[in-house]
């Protein structure tokens, strides 16, 4: 049998980082390989740098390294999408591109592919948002999300890739602090409070998104990437959800821990984005089909990430 080797792009980012450690734990340290584009800011060992848009070279090391999965984290987020929006396709789109070519020639066993809320829009419901649904994204960054969904699904029924995604909501963690997104928020807000800082929002406060604490994500992925092949239904990308909450709501919740915060509100363009996402999402399918089910709402997620912040200050 194959011995696991997994190699994940983008690993120096907010869900990679976390994803890493996970999988080390599972996998072993030796046979999860951290890649990106920036230095790791804490030990990441093994890691290496890889562009995503460098197709030789991620080629290269996918056979060298006898690489059996791809977590293929690497992207330009929502806002920071907007600054650039060619070369925010480049990387989103033609990185992926790279990875499922990478998947058929050399016959991976799984690729993950990370898509997002942000391929919603604004003929999509809003509340409980289905799985099947309208998509009509406005950002680059939700355009080639969701061309990404539609070759994954392409590449699992022409060459019989197994590829799995999820559509995260905006994920809360206190490993590192996020740039870029549009939920990065609600990070900023927990990190304000803690340095008692206070916090200027750039969302309205009653911007309700779907979120989820990030130990919830890193299950999600897990639970779904070590399903039997069969169960994976869908193979554009589930929705998943956890909780949905406003600036307004989280404040409240944080002022229960750090009673002296201050929140004022300064809706930038990224107000604009969020308004075009859902507000809720309905996940009966990854329930469903392989037993997802989330652990934190708001409540329990702030005590936790107050307490882990706490703990490494
Ligand atoms: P992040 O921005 O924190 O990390 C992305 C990483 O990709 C960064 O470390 C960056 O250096 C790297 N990267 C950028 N361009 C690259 C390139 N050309 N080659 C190689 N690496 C490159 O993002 P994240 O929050 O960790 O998100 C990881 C994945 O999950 C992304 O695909 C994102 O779209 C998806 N996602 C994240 C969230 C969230 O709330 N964090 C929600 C939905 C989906
Ligand atoms: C962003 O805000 O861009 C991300 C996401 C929801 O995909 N956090």
């Amino acid at each position: 049998m194959k011995e696991t080797r997994i190699l994940l792009t983008g690993a120096n980012g907010q869900i990679g980082t976390a994803l890493t450690k996970a999988l080390r734990n599972i996998h072993g340290k030796e046979n999860v390989i951290a890649t990106d584009i920036t230095e790791p800011k804490q030990e990441n060992y093994p890691f290496d740098f890889i562009d995503i848009l460098n197709k030789t070279r991620l080629r290269e090391y996918v056979g060298d390294y006898k690489v059996t999965q791809i977590y293929h984290l690497a992207a330009i987020l929502s806002a920071n999408g907007e600054v650039n929006p060619r070369k925010t396709w480049e990387v989103n789109l033609n990185g992926l591109l790279s990875i499922l070519d990478c998947a058929k020639d050399f016959e991976l066993d799984k690729i993950f592919f990370p898509s997002t809320i942000a391929v919603y829009g604004r003929s999509t419901p809003r509340q409980f948002t289905p799985q099947h649904t309208s998509l009509e994204p406005e950002t680059v960054y939700g355009m080639s999300k969701l061309s990404g969904e539609l070759w994954c699904n392409y590449y699992y029924k022409r060459y019989g890739i197994d590829v799995r995604s999820l559509r995260y909501p905006g994920i809360i963690g206190y490993d590192s602090i996020p740039s870029g997104g549009t939920t990065d928020y609600a990070v900023e807000m927990f990190h304000a409070a803690i340095a008692d800082q206070p916090y200027e929002c750039f969302l309205k406060e009653d911007t309700f998104l779907p979120m989820m604490y990030m130990p919830d994500a890193i299950e999600a992925t897990i639970k779904m990437m070590e399903s039997p092949k069969e169960k994976i239904k869908i193979r554009s990308s589930y929705n998943l959800s956890a909780m949905s909450f406003s600036p307004a709501q989280l404040k409240n919740q944080i002022l229960n821990y750090y009673p002296n915060l201050k929140v004022s509100y300064k809706p930038d363009f990224r107000q604009d984005i969020a308004s075009s996402w859902s507000e809720s999402i309905d996940d009966t399918r990854a329930q469903q089909d392989w037993g997802w089910k989330s652990k934190f709402d708001i409540h329990k997620m702030t005590i936790d990430m107050i307490e882990n912040l706490k703990s490494e200050k």
